[in-house]
């Protein structure tokens, strides 16, 4: 395998047998055992990049969904094998569960293989900065109008995700790159950008109340990176639609990277146009 470019950083993105090393890496909403999670670009990523910290930022499984139905294919147990890989290796895995995988919450405190659980975690970046880590969905009771995220939301959103997966394999025939259909509509319903504001400006004062530099959340599949005043805000977004994780560099800079793209640019070898990442900090 040969490696090619694809960090905006100009430095060449590492292959499986020399991967990008980053300081921290945080993922969230992954929704394994949930038919719309993109398992395999999930793999490649986790494949491709190492890192000293994994922070998991909520709904890693989707219990709603696991309750439903069993849906467990080979490629779910894969990454359970490579997270677990990674925290038996050197990297120190915090998983801070989210409210599909609630369950998980009985544990906050607990270790296992290695994965350390936690209602809320601490992060400090190597240029000093606290972030607090949280899934978000704990200011759900303070941001009204989030039918989009409630249980009966949750069957309109699967019917979405489930038309996105056809659009993409008609895509994929046509050599289309991906496209995220339910993140699209959702930049153009009204309702749902005012609820995202709303949920960023109360994680925000929440992070602000404890006198942390910044906030780190996952929930609405929104990936972002971008100052509130003086408190800075970071959504690792989803590997449900978009396929985004933040990263941490040596320095403490954190971006944005969009796998769906970076994916497309290690497949042709191509050095990028312009930046993958989507936003940086
Ligand atoms: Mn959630």
């Amino acid at each position: 395998m040969s490696e090619v470019t694809g960090m905006n950083d100009g430095k060449k993105l590492r292959t499986l047998k020399n991967p990008k090393k980053y300081r921290t890496i945080f993922l969230s909403d992954i929704h394994l055992g949930f038919k719309g999670c993109q398992a395999d670009f999930l793999l490649d990523f986790l494949s491709r990049t190492e890192s000293d910290f994994l922070y998991l930022v909520g709904d890693i499984f989707d219990g709603w969904e696991m309750k439903k139905k069993s849906y467990w294919p080979a490629s779910h147990q894969k990454v359970v094998n490579a997270i677990l890989k990674k925290a038996a290796t050197g990297t120190r895995v915090i998983y801070t569960p989210g409210n599909h995988d609630e369950s998980a919450r009985h544990y906050c405190g607990h270790t296992f293989d290695n994965i350390e659980i936690r209602d809320t975690a601490m992060h400090e970046a190597a240029d000093g900065r606290k972030l607090l880590v949280l899934h978000g969905d704990q200011f759900d009771t303070v941001v009204q109008c989030n039918r989009f995220l409630s249980k009966a939301g949750s069957t309109m959103y699967g019917r979405l995700l489930t038309l996105n997966r056809v659009i993409n394999a008609v895509r994929g025939l046509l050599g289309l790159p991906y496209w995220s259909l339910a993140a699209h509509l959702k930049h153009k319903v009204k309702n749902v950008v005012s609820y995202i504001g709303r949920f960023e400006e109360a994680v925000v004062n929440s992070a602000r109340s404890q006198g942390v530099q910044g906030v780190v959340c996952g929930h609405i599949h929104h990936a972002e990176i971008t100052m509130f005043g003086d408190t800075l805000y970071c959504n690792t977004g989803d590997w449900v639609e978009s396929c985004t994780a933040m990263v941490e560099n040596r320095n403490g800079k954190l971006e944005i990277l969009k796998w769906t793209e970076l994916a497309e640019l290690i497949k042709s070898g191509q050095r990028p146009k312009r930046a993958p990442a989507l936003n940086a900090a």
